[in-house]
């Protein structure tokens, strides 16, 4: 079967990656999103879910630099206080609704230590109705720890992308393919270089077999970086450049844009190495720029605490970080911004 609808993909997956924008991954699982009201004291009920994620998509001077935001389905179904849908905040502020449809990570039969990520029953009809309620693109994880790496694990997880990738396409929706090689761990730069370059072939070559249209999609990947707990840690030009190697080596130039994820980088981390990856190649083969979920999003919610009076505030927060990220995007971010903000 060809695709009938690949113009349709391509402009979506263009405007998700358009420049000086990025997207904002607020699709938080509630046990995740737990996690994070934990750290701010605030119980993790319907209503604060609601009221944290409608105090982002009002937030007009932030949402300037968000081309995409990734709704987890019980926001996809929220309304506002007034109640307007949050989709609809969403696309009124030029953004691009999108869903995360992946179920979580699960452990792999038989591989200790492995995970494969499932969500795929029933995915179609899933699909279909995500589109009537405004989604646009959706979103896949799969993750792999770099200190063991798994040739049964990376396999079943790219066929796993490319099976979500190619029943989103069928159904008008944008799929971003996420494989993230995780920075929980204390290995050197060198592990994450080897494991992400044989994680992007694979989930590659597993799209072509899967028939998804490169010009549809969006791959949202890790940077290639030092574990979290490594004993020294890369600086951020290595960083910039060996990521622009791997994905250039991995990422044909038919796919229109990449948008990273943070993955526990420090929000300012997380915004110097994309700067620097642009400065580093000005005349890269696609779009690149941001889809941070916890670097976008530590600031505002610190800032808000649940308090109604606070949203003032957070709305600022997030403003800067995505006006940040924003300027990251097309390498015009300066360390000096911060300090002024
Ligand atoms: C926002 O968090 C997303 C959902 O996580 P769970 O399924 O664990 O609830 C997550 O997939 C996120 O989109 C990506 O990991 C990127 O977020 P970070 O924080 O790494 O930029």
């Amino acid at each position: 079967m060809t695709l009938n609808n690949l113009s349709d993909l391509n402009a979506i997956a263009r405007k998700m990656t358009a420049k000086g924008k990025g997207i904002l991954a607020a699709d938080e699982s509630t046990g995740t999103i737990q996690k994070r009201f934990d750290k701010i004291g605030v119980p993790n009920t319907e209503e604060n879910r609601r009221d944290y994620r409608e105090m982002m998509f009002r937030a007009k001077d932030g949402m300037k630099h968000i081309s995409g935001v990734i709704l987890f389905d019980e926001t996809i179904r929220q309304k506002a206080k007034d109640g307007t849908p949050l989709v609809k905040l969403i696309e009124e502020a030029g953004a691009v609704p999108g869903i995360k449809v992946d179920k979580g990570t699960k452990p792999l039969a038989l591989e200790p230590g492995q995970t494969v990520t499932e969500g795929l029953d029933g995915l179609r009809e899933r699909f279909v109705e995500y589109h009537k309620l405004g989604a646009r693109f959706a979103k896949w994880r799969a993750t792999y720890d770099p200190t063991k790496p798994s040739h049964n694990a990376i396999n079943a997880n790219a066929q796993a992308l490319a099976r979500y990738a190619a029943l989103a396409q069928e159904n008008g929706i944008v799929p971003i393919v996420e494989p993230e090689v995780l920075m929980d761990y204390d290995n050197d730069i060198d592990a994450c270089e080897r494991i992400t370059e044989w994680v992007l072939k694979e989930t590659f070559q597993q799209l072509y077999f899967a028939k998804v249209a490169l010009e549809g999609m969006v791959l949202k990947p890790n940077m290639v970086i030092s574990g979290m707990k490594a004993s020294k840690r890369a600086g951020v030009e290595e960083v910039a450049e060996r990521t622009v190697k791997v994905l250039k080596a991995c990422v044909p130039s038919a796919v229109p844009g990449i948008a990273f994820l943070s993955g526990g980088q420090s929000d300012e981390e997380a915004t110097a190495h994309l700067n620097a990856m642009h400065a580093f190649d000005p005349n890269l083969p696609w779009s690149l720029t941001f889809s941070y979920g916890r670097a976008l999003q530590a600031a505002p919610q610190k800032a808000w605490s649940g308090k109604a009076e606070n949203v003032p505030a957070a709305q600022a927060a997030f403003a800067h970080r995505a006006k940040m990220n924003g300027l990251a995007s097309t390498g015009q971010w300066k360390k000096d911004l911060e300090k002024a903000a």
